[in-house]
């Protein structure tokens, strides 16, 4: 078996990359040829100005996954999927996506030796996805389609095909991204009350509950959070009970009307007493917002909707409850989201330049 790591990077310290980190707790052997890119570790941060809007004395935390190697928490999932496909011998993989999936699946299977397809929603993907997915040398083809269309489309290419399916339906994926609620526990020393995440194709809401569940039954944890669900309001089957047919939000990445597993994503809802509830654009964009100008976090987006989320149900949340949210894209992921709903009326052009033009300008 190829070993993708060079012999130099075991003598090397730190974080080696999830699949290292938490060997004992994923489908791996010693066989296993590990594609990896040192993803995982991201930081929890403290978000003391959203504490305060929810009151209560509550702590809460965000995890940053937008710190992930592509800007995703899809790579911790991509680690896994691309070495199980590499370990069997697959030579292509194939996703549909949104845009994080894509940039990620091209990311590790390029670095696997691998071809990446990738099948996007032409003009509905975010910028500096579609440039990752490019320059990562993916083989990128837009249909004139949603995601689900294209989730269909490549669940089919990979039964016929000689290529490997690397949406959340592989289980790997699933196995790799619950490893975010291990670092959650690892943190806290324990489970927080309350787990807030954005909800597309239901993944990573899954992957967090298996996570904590392992983490429970062999000890890790005392409890398990309640997992709270939050779906952009135009494209919320899950909150509604059917699928959507035309999805449509601003938070481009969770624009997905009929998730993949959404059974299994009810059943952690209802397992761990959460919720599912929608959220508007305009609460979306106004926690975006907030992150970035009182926190310093710029997150895509989706991510935001796990704090527009907490917001907008802060009344039922306990006093003195512990809260994280998961931010799952970084900021940058959506230049053109960012620039277009900034608010900030303090971008002045056309300055001359002279320090008395820009002194006066800063009100000196
Ligand atoms: C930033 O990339 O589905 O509920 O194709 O990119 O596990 O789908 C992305 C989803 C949240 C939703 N936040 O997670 C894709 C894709 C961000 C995302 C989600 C996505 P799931």
């Amino acid at each position: 078996m190829t070993l993708i790591l060079p012999p130099y990077q075991s003598k090397l310290q730190g974080w080696p990359g999830l699949i290292e980190a938490y060997r004992s707790y994923l489908p791996v052997t010693e066989e296993t040829p590990v594609v990896t890119l040192q993803e995982g570790n991201t930081p929890l941060i403290p978000v003391p100005a959203i504490a305060n809007q929810v009151g209560r004395q509550v702590e809460v935390f965000v995890k940053y996954d937008g710190l992930n190697p592509t800007g995703s928490f899809k790579d911790r999932g991509m680690t896994l999927a691309i070495s199980k496909a590499k370990e069997a011998g697959a030579k292509a993989v194939i996703c549909a996506s949104t845009g994080n999936t894509s940039a990620s699946a091209a990311a590790y299977a390029r670095r696997g030796g691998m071809r990446a397809f990738v099948i996007i929603p032409d003009g509905y993907v975010a910028l500096g996805k579609l440039a990752q997915a490019l320059l990562y040398g993916a083989e990128v083809l837009a249909i004139k389609g949603n995601f689900d269309q294209a989730l269909e489309i490549v669940r089919d290419v990979a039964d016929k095909y000689p290529v490997t399916l690397v949406n959340s339906v592989n289980p790997y994926r699933l196995e790799g991204q619950k490893t975010g609620a291990f670092e959650v526990v690892d943190t806290l020393g324990d489970a927080p009350d309350w787990l807030c995440i954005p909800v597309g194709n239901a993944g990573n809401i899954t992957a967090y509950w298996m996570g904590f569940c392992q983490y429970h039954k062999t000890g890790k944890c005392d409890r398990l959070p309640k997992m709270m669900g939050f779906q952009a309001a135009g494209a919320a089957p899950i909150v509604q009970g059917y699928p959507v047919a035309n999805p449509e939000t601003v938070a481009s990445a969770i624009r997905i009307g009929n998730p993949a597993s959404w059974e299994k994503a009810v059943a952690a809802q209802e397992a761990s007493q959460g919720n599912f509830t929608p959220v508007t654009d305009e609460e979306i964009l106004e926690a975006y917002r907030l992150l970035a100008s009182s926190e310093g976090i710029f997150c895509e987006p989706a991510s935001a909707a796990s704090v527009a989320g907490l917001l907008k149900v802060k009344d039922q949340v306990p006093t003195g409850a512990r809260i994280v949210c998961v931010l799952t894209g970084h900021g940058l992921k959506d230049p053109d989201v960012a620039i277009k709903h900034s608010h900030n009326n303090q971008f002045c052009q056309g300055i001359e330049p002279t320090i008395e033009a820009v002194a006066k300008i800063m009100g000196f």
